[in-house]
This record gives structure tokens, sequence and C-alpha cells, in this order.
């Protein structure tokens, strides 16, 4: 048997040199013993970082769903595949079986395929978080269709620049959908971005509000009926491995976002391993990742990670603040959560609230916490820590993104050591390294540089869907032969990794290099501050000074603004040193950010540079509004 669950740290070391030493053979071994194929590779790997072309178990034949759904009916038919939690707790809670699972994709399938829909196509799936999101990306990968999740938060522009990018024929969405005490009328988006997009023939739309809306002849059709009469049976397409499986968008720092194209086996294989393994998942776990399936957190450990696994998966339809921020642990306690997978933007807002929340609930269910999307600061994961895992839940820090479709850098729980803020060790078959500005490797410990990785690996993205050459430039072009992230990262005296955060956050301040991330920390260790954001503006003697956004708790608000400002210098002075201090500190409400909670500093550093006429896209934003705030009161 090979090491599909890692138990213990000597097992990590040792299976992490095999998986090394002889990639090729590693990664055979787990495709061989975990899986179901319909045809064996003919290749293992193929590579090439200059073209770049990466190949993963090439002239495999299989199916996604078959190992997501197939291969558990018999002894897991009647297990729970999706728990799904509705927006509002009076709403009941489905439970959805491995056998209705597959039965609930075939239907979905046929119907894909009765409106036209066939292998290769393009599908683009704009649904908020109900078992039917979850539904059509399985439903896809059936018949060999290629999924392009767009979150049912971005506008209709932003959804239409992701439908004509490639070449949607069919839309799935809803009347509408719930977040908290709002509702959203997505078919009215929906319909807003149609104007734009000639090329998609059919919407496909789920009844979820029941609120009103415009059924357009000829082009809308509700799903219910349709599946109503659909068979419950539906043959897998054969894909070949290295066939896409997905496409999922992310934002580039300039220009249009990019499609990032996902293959089958690869990604398949790679996924799966993670999971079992980062999460630690055994058998009759209940298994909660509160990221939106919009995201690649979504993809891979809310659907084909976990169902690869035969594992029960919690879908959450709400938010942590509706009906009140005891929300999360609500169904932390109903459910009896094991793992429980979050971002540092919701722990945040978390701690914020104070622990009333918290404590209402029992939380004794849990055995694992994990954190993405951002670097987490200290205070917040102590807050996690203690608060949540009562110092007794092992806090999975997991350094990924889009790109890489799986996590790269974790502790592996109860197996790694973990230190607060440290992303910790490379997993299993994943070769990092950093580079300095001329472009060499750094090698031995306590150092830091540009995050590159710089070995293939399974999930990693093989092309920017319609354009390998921005593939090339932007992920191969920095570093020769390597795969550059765009993150800056240190090495610790142990080698555990912390991943410091995008590398163009590093302010050159009088010549020092400041990154943006540990001022951040310190500031906010302040015990007034929330949340803050650091950004450069132009300094006629400096180069660069630093801006601080902060956000200010409620026990700051009485407080004189000028002596925060104080402190909050004082405090990083302590931590890091004058050079670090901030010229101009900023109370804000809020902080412009992405859907999934990353800071768009891009705005603030116009905002600090006095450089507003273009600000660019903040349609996209989860809270445009409060741009206009930080515009109105920003310091002179
Ligand atoms: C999974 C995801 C990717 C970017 C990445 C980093 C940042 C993600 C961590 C992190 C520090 C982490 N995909 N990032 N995880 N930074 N510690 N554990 O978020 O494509 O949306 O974003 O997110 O900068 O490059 S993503």
């Amino acid at each position: 048997m090979s090491n599909y669950h890692i138990k213990h740290l000597e097992e990590y070391f040792q299976v992490y040199r095999k998986s090394v030493r002889d990639p090729e053979g590693f990664w055979e071994e787990i495709a061989e013993e975990h899986f179901v194929w319909r045809k064996k590779w003919d290749n293992v790997l193929s590579w090439d970082f200059e073209k770049p072309e990466v190949k993963w178990f090439d002239g495999a034949k299989l199916n996604i769903t078959e190992n997501c759904l197939d291969r558990h009916i018999p002894t897991r038919g009647n297990k729970t595949a999706i728990i799904f939690e509705p927006n509002d707790p009076k709403e009941e809670t489905q439970h959805i079986t491995y056998r209705e699972l597959h039965q609930q994709v075939s239907r979905m399938a046929n119907v894909l395929k009765e409106q036209g829909v066939g292998k290769g196509d393009r599908v683009c799936i704009y649904l908020p978080m109900i078992p039917e999101l979850a539904i059509a990306l399985l439903a896809c990968a059936r018949i060999g269709a290629i999924h392009s999740v767009v979150f049912a938060g971005f506008s209709s522009n932003a959804l239409s620049t992701r439908i004509n990018d490639c070449d949607c024929k069919l839309v799935i969405t809803s009347d509408g959908s719930y977040r908290g005490g709002k509702t959203l009328d997505l078919k009215a988006i929906v319909d807003a971005a149609m104007d734009d997009c000639p090329g998609v023939s059919k919407v496909l739309v789920v009844k979820r509000t029941g609120g009103s809306v415009n059924m357009k002849e000829g082009r809308d059709l509700w799903l219910q009926p349709l599946l109503d009469n659909a068979y419950a049976d539906c043959n897998a397409e054969i894909m070949d491995a290295e066939d896409p499986l997905f496409i999922l968008y992310t934002s580039g720092s300039t220009g249009k976002p990019k499609g990032m194209v996902h293959s089958c086996g690869g990604y398949m294989v790679y996924t799966a391993y993670t999971f079992k393994n980062i999460f630690q998942y055994r058998e009759n776990d209940v298994y909660w990742c509160t990221a939106d399936i919009g995201w690649i957190t979504g993809h891979s450990y809310i659907v084909y990670g976990p169902l690869a696994n035969g594992a029960t998966t919690v879908m959450f339809e709400g938010v942590p603040s509706y009906p009140d921020y005891s929300r999360f642990w609500e169904v932390v306690d109903k459910h009896k959560v094991n793992q429980f997978y979050t971002a540092p933007t919701a722990i945040r807002a978390l701690a914020k609230e104070g622990l009333e929340h918290v404590e209402k609930h029992d939380l004794s269910s849990l055995k694992i916490l994990g954190t993405v999307g951002e670097p987490i600061n200290e205070e917040a994961w102590h807050w996690y820590n203690n608060n949540i895992g009562k110092g007794k839940s092992p806090i999975v820090d997991t350094w990924w993104q889009t790109e890489t479709g799986g996590v790269m850098i974790s502790p592996i729980p109860y197996v790694t050591p973990t230190t607060p803020t440290y992303a910790t060790l490379p997993f299993i078959g994943i070769q990092p390294t950093l580079m300095d500005e001329k472009g060499e490797e750094i090698k031995g410990n306590q150092v830091s540089g540009r995050l590159c990785i710089k070995f293939p690996w399974p999930s990693m993205a093989r092309t920017i869907w319609g354009d390998h050459k921005r593939y090339r430039e932007t992920y191969f072009s920095a570093y020769d032969n390597k795969y550059f992230t765009g993150d800056g990262a240190l090495r610790d005296a142990v080698g555990y990794y912390r991943i410091t955060g995008r590398v163009d956050d590093v302010i050159i301040v009088s010549g020092h290099n400041l990154g943006t991330a540990p001022i951040e920390d310190a500031i906010n260790e302040h015990p007034a501050v929330a949340e803050s954001a650091i950004v450069g503006f132009p300094h006629d003697v400096k180069g660069n000074a630093l801006y601080g956004f902060v956000i200010l708790k409620d026990i700051g608000e009485s407080r004189d603004r000028d002596n925060l400002r104080k402190e909050i210098n004082q405090q990083i002075t302590e931590q890091i040193g004058p050079i670090a201090k901030l010229d101009k500190i900023q109370f804000v409400s809020g902080l412009p950010k992405t859907r999934s909670g990353k800071i768009m500093r891009r705005i603030l550093r116009k905002i600090a540079g006095k450089d507003t006429d273009n600000l660019g896209d903040i349609s996209t934003l989860l809270n445009p509004e409060v741009v206009t705030e930080i515009m109105d009161n920003a310091i002179p």
C-alpha cells in the first residue's frame, strides 16, 4: 500500500523524500491504488516549463464523477454526501446521500445533453450555494462539458466578460439568492449580462427564492420540470486525463481575468490526496469548508476532494453574521463538524464580536481547524486556536492558489508541529524554493525571497483559456524553469515557510524593503484595532512613505484619534522599528475587499497617492460603498 494517509512526522519526511526523488513512481502508486480509471496512462509525467507544457497520466481514461459518485454506491450509498445548511436556520437542513446525489447528477447531466451540451462545450454556472450548484459541476463533468463557475455576487458586467471569454453556450442560474437578511435578484443580473452574450442559447433557471423573473421565450427554461422528466441514470463520458475539467477565472493584477484551465486526471488525484491528509479525514467525519464554490477553495475542497474520498461535506448557503454572529458555531454544533476550514477575514470579523457568540455552542466535535486565502495574523491565529479550537485542534494554515488547484504548503494536522502564522512545510510532492531579485535560488534557512515551485505537481493549471502566451509570461518567465507564484515568503530556522503576501505588496521606504503584512500584524495587535491595511505613497525624501487604513473595534471608537495614532506607531516601532512608522493613519469603517475577502490594495494605493481619477472596476468588490467613504476622508 502506498502512503495515502500520513500518520506521523517521520512518515511525512520519508514520503516527502520519496515524492521528490521519484515523483513519477510516487504519483503512479497513488493514482493506481486510490482511483478508478477506465484505462491506465501511457506516461506518468512529461513536462517542459519553457513551452510551458505539463501532462500527468497522459493516455489514461477516466471520468472524475465515477470517482466521486459511482464507486461509493456499493459501500456508501446511504451515507450523506452533502449536508445542505440553508441561509435561514428556520429552513430545514437537507441530507443528500451518495445514491441520491448520483441520481440528481445523472438527471442534470441528461438535461444538459437534451439542451445540446456535449463534451468540450463550456457551461457557465452562476448559482448561490445551494445543492444544485454542486450538482451542476458534477453534471458537466459527467458529460465532459467544461464548467466555468462565476461567483454569484459578481456583477452582470463581470459575468458577461467571463461568459464571452470562453464562449459558454449555456448558463445555469437561479431566480434569486439569499444572503443573510437580503435577497439578490440573480436572474435579472443574468438577463443584463445576456445583452452582451450572443453566444448563449439557453439559460436554465433553478427556483430558489420564488421571486418574480422574466423568462425569455426560447432561451430561458425552468430547470425543475426538466429534471423531473429526465432519467436518473447517465453514462459517464470517458475523458482523457489531460482533457479540461473546468475553467475558473482569477483576477490578474492588470487586464482581464485569467481563465485558469484544470485537467481531469491530475486535478482529481491531487485534490483527493491533499484533502485526505490535510484534513485527516476519517470515514464518519463531518467536514465543513465555509468558502463559496465560486472560488477554487470550493471546487477543490467542498466538491471534488471530499467527494472523491467518500466524505460528508457541508454546504452552507448563508453568511457568518446572520441571524447573528453565532451562526458558524451553531452550525458546527448542529452537525457535529469535525473539520472546519475558513478564511482569516472571517475569523477577524468574528473575533471582533466577542465571545458570547462562541460560548453559546458546544464545539467539542472539532478536531481540525483550517485557514486559507491570505496570511493569518498572529492575533487572529491565537483567537482561533484558543476560542474555537480550545487549544486542542491543530490549525492548518494552507497556502495555495487558483492556479495550483490544491494546497501546496501546509501542516499535516497531528503530524507537523504548527507555529502561528506559518504555513510550515511543503505538501508531499511539492518543491518550493525562494528566489532573489537577481534570479538566484536562495539556499539555507532564515532567508526570505520570492516563492517559486521547481517541479510540476498533478493539479497545476495547464494554461489560461485562449491565451497560452499570457500563461507563460505570468508564471514561467520571471525565473528560468520555475513556476512563479507572485507571493513572497520567508523560510525560518527549521525550514518552515511563512507566506508574507503578494510581492507587489512590498513597499520600499528609504531603501528598506517593507512587507505590508508584518506591519499590519503589528498594528492589529493594538487592543483597539480590528483590522488594517498599509500601502505606500510617493514621498520626496523617503521615496515612499506609509499610509495606514485602520478599522477600530468598538472599544476604540471613543478614544482620541491622535493618541491612537501615536500608540499605533509606538507598537510598530517596538515590533519592527521606527523605519516602518506610518506617516498617515486614516480610521475607516471598512476596507475594500474582493468577494473572497482579499484586501484590494490597488485601490488604497491610488487613494493614498491622490490618483483617484481612474480607480478601475470597483463593481466586483464586496463593499464598493466603502471606497467613497475612504476617498472623502483621505488624509491630505
Ligand atoms: C486558495 C486561494 C491566491 C493567493 C495566494 C496568496 C494568498 C492563499 C494563503 C495566502 C498566505 C495562506 N486561491 N493566500 N492562501 N497567503 N497564507 N494560507 O486563496 O487564487 O484566490 O488566491 O492568496 O497571496 O497567491 S486564490
